[in-house]
């Protein structure tokens, strides 16, 4: 019998016919499904599956060229990843949209009903889990062999609706539709320990080892998600774990009629991967977030080392196999792990131990805030994991004397780099395990880096000021523009050629057309179609009529109060009060849209979201100022509905305190998209500045180091509001109760303001109202307008996530970037 060579299968032909045959075989194959019968969900379904496949057979043979060649594959351990509705960005990398959109019309079914069907994968909270996803799309793009390692939750972040003007939590459900872009890998268990005791024992050459013996065994269990990379015959693999009991249930419990005891542990193992921790204050020191920490690292570098075994590859040579990155503190504890392994399991020597470990790992640090250093009480990490607590005491003591070598009798600075946190109840300090643990420490900005350096993590530094670089974030252009702004993207071929989205420099040849008026009035057509777009879900979503003629005033991202919506909202409402006093004032229209989840615990965060949604019901539903200004608040923020904002904002709002945010990646996927950027000098906003022009760019606010003076010099925020007649009218007119509601409904945010302010929204409400004049002054002037949005995208080259992920070949990991053509 003739079979076809791997990759010139039926299954994966690339003509309208090959890939209506393939989809049909699907429906009734796979799915069993009557196509008469099929609903939009068994379309989008069998159209998965079919996709599936070409991805699939990409990514077994960069596999297998990856192991022919023995190329150092990066692993990148995130607890979070948000990858984004998966079917319309695979068939745009393959190029197969325009093939699919063809083979279903021929069966009269619409590709983009199908679309809509999917349910995207929520497994993260916002920026730190979005930008995983856009590196490995890059890392795929650019050819280098990689996997993302994270956890397969169960449930992801919230759905958010807005009841009564309150933020209502809803559970996200994504696998209830089943998920069939993964892929279980039955051969790629591992076993997971915890708690348990540890013994001294003598292996079989006579010498002393360590030996743990846990008190719980959970498995993990391998789903895989291959990611396409655009144009490129790579692919990534985003291997997520579940936990699962290693027994199904104690049997001896179940006989003796104890039932409860008898699923207890089952149900205990399954819940490590149950559900995401919003990254609010509440989850600090909860043991399960320790343990589902634990768990997927201890699941990634067993696969790591079974992967690299099967290569025929020992054990102390696993940092040529391997480069990992470390996603923030989430996956630290991979330093001792790793060490674990090597010296309990494979036993390497200490010293040869330590080198490895050094050698494969490196830090990304994405956030100054002091509440999200990661730190755990000894007594319970000891308690988890104890072979652990004691690896770290070992590399604490190697390291202090190290520290000790280089500052003497510097007592102060060895208890501030210690890995024990003993200034009272004894804590690990995760971050500092990370720096001392890894080969490379990076921030996600220039700035970010800077203060890194000066602040958080100033004394490791100072010890080794070469481990420190910056790798400046980035977005996907595929995803981001290509797919979420199509129009734009047609415009963009026509006049720069078609590889920009791989190659996001060539933007720069759209530059010469800016004063071409054909081209400026066509750049606006793209992007009124994009609001009337926007328009008309804002309409579904929330019933609220906006005119996509208006300026549209786009902040989206998590509710936080350094990132400060509530300044935007003290605008809004100043000019909402300038109306009412002076109907005749000259201000454009404009449509403000607010979007993101707050979380759930974070009691500040849902006020703002209530108050944006108070003055939205009571700005749109004034005769007085008849649709002048709108507030929308656009409910569940996520990368699907993402999609949909960022190509219809004309002004992007990154207004954080400086030195606040880290980067910030929503400020580049607006920009890209053809928005002016409102902004602080705080995070990525520097580097995009610099990049798209300063008299592109509405600068206001206080700098980093003017932020630290002013606090230093004892900031009364109470002063501002009693010199600033407008600043007083609008703070009184959120107290007052005119919004709606109680009476006392916002005192908590006003008091805040008022006594604390600590992201001192009233020092730079000033400075804030100005730039917000600048704003409307030049929308006012639509050609020069559409000029300083020509040149946003055609200078953000440099934002592309390609550009990130090659600063990361080179500075971090030391892999060569050979990308093979198809
Ligand atoms: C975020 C940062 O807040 C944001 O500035 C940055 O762009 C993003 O990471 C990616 O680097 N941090 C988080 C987090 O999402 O959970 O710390």
């Amino acid at each position: 019998m003739k079979t076809k060579t791997p990759g010139a299968s039926i299954r994966t032909g690339t003509g309208a016919d090959d890939l209506r045959q393939a989809f049909l075989d699907n429906l009734v194959c796979a799915l069993g499904r009557l196509p008469s019968h099929a609903t939009s969900h068994d379309h989008y379904l069998a159209l998965a599956l079919t996709v599936r496949d070409h991805v699939m057979e990409r990514g077994v043979k960069s596999f297998e060229r990856g192991d022919t060649q023995q190329i150092r594959r990066v692993a990148y351990l995130s607890a979070e990843f948000l990858p984004g509705p998966h079917l319309g960005n695979h068939l745009l990398n393959l190029g197969l949209t325009g093939t699919a959109d063809k083979a279903l019309d021929g069966l009269g079914i619409d590709l983009d009903q199908v679309l809509a069907q999917e349910q995207e994968p929520g497994l993260g909270n916002g920026g730190l889990g979005r930008l995983a996803s856009c590196y490995l799309d890059s890392l795929a793009t650019v050819g280098v062999q990689s996997v993302g390692y994270g956890i397969r939750y169960e449930f992801g972040i919230f759905d958010q609706t807005i009841r009564d003007g309150w933020q209502v939590e809803v559970t996200d459900k994504w696998l209830h539709g089943g998920n069939p872009w993964e892929v279980y890998r039955p051969g790629a268990v591992q076993e997971v320990k915890f708690g348990g005791h540890t013994e001294v024992v003598t292996d079989a050459a006579g010498r002393s080892r360590v030996h743990w013996v846990p008190a719980i065994v959970v498995r993990g269990e391998a789903y895989d998600t291959p990611i396409s990379g655009f144009d490129s015959d790579t692919c990534a693999l985003m291997r997520l774990w579940k936990s699962e009991a290693v027994e199904s249930f104690d049997f001896e419990a179940f006989n003796h009629g104890d039932y409860d005891r008898a699923v207890e542990q089952k149900v205990a193992s399954e819940n490590l991967s149950k559900v995401l921790y919003p990254n609010d204050e509440l989850h600090r020191g909860k043991e399960l977030r320790l343990k589902q920490q634990y768990f997927f690292t201890s699941c990634a570098l067993q696969d790591m080392l079974r992967i690299q075994s099967l290569r025929g590859s020992p054990p102390d040579s696993f940092h040529r196999n391997w480069a990992v990155q470390l996603n923030d503190t989430h996956p630290a504890i991979a330093v001792a792990e790793l060490m674990r392994l090597l010296v309990d399991v494979h036993a390497l020597e200490w010293d040869a131990a330590w080198s490895v470990t050094r050698a494969t790992l490196s830090y990304t640090n994405h956030t100054l805030l002091p509440e999200a250093l990661e730190r755990w009480p000894v007594d319970m990490l000891g308690g988890l994991l104890p072979r652990h607590l004691e690896i770290i005491y070992e590399i604490n003591a190697h390291f202090l004397d190290e520290v000790r070598a280089a500052f003497p009798g510097d007592d102060e600075r060895l208890a501030r780099l210690s890995l024990i946190d003993e200034s009272g109840l004894r804590y690990v300090r995760m971050a500092n395990l990370a720096c001392v643990g890894s080969q490379t420490v990076n921030g996600v900005a220039e700035l970010h880096s800077e203060l890194l350096r000066q602040t958080v993590l100033v004394d490791f530094a100072a010890l080794w000021p070469d481990k420190f670089t910056n790798v400046t974030n980035g977005v996907t252009p595929r995803r981001f523009v290509a797919l979420a702004n199509p129009g734009l993207g047609k415009l963009l071929t026509k006049t720069a050629g078609k590889s920009w989205p791989g190659d996001l420099d060539k933007l720069r040849k759209i530059e010469p057309h800016t004063d071409d008026p054909r081209f400026r009035s066509e750049w606006r057509e793209v992007k009124l179609s994009n609001k009337r777009q926007l328009a008309a879900l804002i309409a579904e979503r929330t019933g609220i009529e906006v005119a996509p003629e208006s300026l549209f005033d786009v902040q989206v991202k998590r509710i936080h109060e350094y990132k400060r919506q509530h300044l935007n909202l003290l605008h809004v409402l100043t000019l909402y009060l300038r109306l009412k006093r002076d109907p005749k004032a000259d201000i454009p229209a404009r449509t403000f849209i607010f979007g993101g989840k707050a979380a759930p615990g974070y009691f500040l965060a849902k006020r703002i979201i209530r108050l944006a949604t108070a003055a939205s019901d009571l700005i749109n539903n004034d005769r007085d100022v008849a649709g002048r200004i709108k507030v929308v608040f656009f409910p569940d923020f996520n990368v699907r509905n993402a999609q949909s904002i960022y190509p219809a904002a004309d002004l992007s709002e990154q207004v954080s305190l400086a030195g606040m945010e880290a980067s910030g990646t929503g400020n580049m996927k607006m920009s890209l998209n053809g928005a002016l950027t409102i902004g602080t000098l705080d995070g990525a906003n520097v580097e995009i500045r610099e990049a798209v022009g300063a008299e592109n760019f509405f600068l206001f606010g206080l700098n980093a180091g003017e932020v630290v003076a002013l606090k230093r010099g004892g900031y009364r925020p109470r002063d501002r509001y009693d010199s600033d007649p407008l600043l007083r009218e609008v703070i009184d007119f959120i107290g007052s109760g005119a919004l709606g509601g109680d009476v006392d409904l916002f005192q908590p945010l006003v008091a805040n303001l008022l006594d604390h302010d600590p992201y001192l929204l009233l020092a730079d409400y000033r400075g804030y109202l100005n730039a917000q004049q600048r704003v409307s002054e030049l929308w006012m002037d639509p050609e020069a307008w559409t000029r300083a949005s020509i040149l946003n995208t055609a200078r953000m080259g440099r934002f592309s996530s390609d550009r990130s992920i090659r600063d990361y070949c080179q500075r971090v990991w030391n892999v060569n970037i050979k990308k093979q053509k198809k």
